[in-house]
């Protein structure tokens, strides 16, 4: 019962490690740049580049006694998802990545397919526990500020046809990689029905989205990433019958492990021991499907020296539910 947690090449990364390591994360998803990265130096210009470069990291993070498992292709990519000139030689590129994740044992990527980074898809922060605040979503308030909408606007069709275009490109390389990919929701979803929040038409925001996409490539590479959240959030879904759906249909790659409160068209992102999820029928609900791993850590609420508070906290509330659970 894998806990994991996120790495980003730059100057921290061993100390970093040997933080994660001490507090008993046993894998690690590391950010993918998409394009060049100073310091330090990341080259991934070329499949032996690539190559080395992973085998690289898998090592480095083993020898902090955990296991590289996850890349995390989750920010940039735009031309592939718009569909415009350059697509092409990003895809080849994520085809390399997933040559040489095969080649060092690296069996997850994590991807979306949304053009807006989930912060300015937001209102305004909410007032939580003690110092914190919660990162917040009122549909009435955000209509009041959006974010800017994207010229020119994506179109359902568009969008469904820009995935499609992807993944007959990527989920062959996957499968003979044996790496499985796996698909964040929309961050918010937003349901059908509703125009888009900045332009571009939300293509991964409900379970009939995903069976969609699933059948455009079936695979079993072609997966999802449980976000515990964003799948709370999706109106009229019960998140503990979608846990047993998902993974019956061996569809569930990876896990956000985290809560909230509400749903779309309102929602707080919560401590995870004070959001509407029960996290203990999760997590058992996740054991009855056979899902080992990996538990990913995501957003957090927000105050002075979260980032440690956060990690440190909500490790060990994982650790002891799966203690409890996975007997
Ligand atoms: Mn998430």
């Amino acid at each position: 019962m894998l806990i994991q947690d996120k790495l980003t090449w730059d100057a921290n990364v061993e100390k970093n490690l040997a933080l994660m390591s001490t507090l008993g994360i046993d894998c690690v998803s590391l950010e993918l740049p998409d394009g060049p990265r100073a310091n330090p130096a990341l080259d991934l210009s070329t499949p032996e580049a690539c190559n080395a470069f992973f085998k690289k990291a898998r090592a480095l993070v083993a020898a902090h006694h955990m296991d590289l498992r996850t890349v995390l292709a989750t920010s940039g990519f735009a031309e592939v998802k718009r569909g415009i000139t350059g697509r092409d030689e990003k895809i080849a590129f994520l085809q390399n990545v997933l040559r040489a994740m095969g080649a060092a044992g690296i069996p997850i990527m994590a991807y979306n397919f949304k053009l807006i980074v989930s912060k300015y898809l937001r209102s305004a922060p909410t007032p939580g526990r003690g110092l914190s605040t919660y990162i917040s979503f009122d549909y009435q308030d955000y209509l009041k500020n959006p974010a800017p909408a994207l010229e020119p606007p994506l179109s359902e069709a568009q969008m469904l046809e820009n995935l499609a275009y992807f993944l007959k490109a990527v989920i062959p390389v996957a499968e003979q990689s044996g790496v499985r990919l796996a698909l964040h929701p929309d961050d918010p979803p937003v349901p059908r029905g509703t125009p888009p929040l900045a332009g571009a038409a939300h293509i991964v925001s409900t379970f009939d989205d995903y069976h969609r996409i699933f059948d455009l490539v079936p695979s079993r590479s072609n997966g999802m990433l449980f976000c515990q959240g964003c799948v709370t959030e999706m109106q009229g879904v019960d998140v503990y019958d979608a846990i047993r759906h998902m993974g019956e249909i061996d569809k569930i790659v990876m896990v956000h492990f985290r809560n909230v409160r509400g749903e779309f068209p309102r929602f707080q992102e919560t401590f995870v021991d004070n959001g509407d999820v029960d996290m203990l029928r999760a997590m058992e609900a996740y054991r009855d499907v056979g899902f080992k791993g990996p538990f990913s850590l995501d957003h957090s609420p927000l105050f002075a020296g979260s980032e440690v508070a956060n990690q440190a906290f909500v490790v060990g509330y994982m650790r002891a539910l799966i203690q409890a659970v996975y007997r």
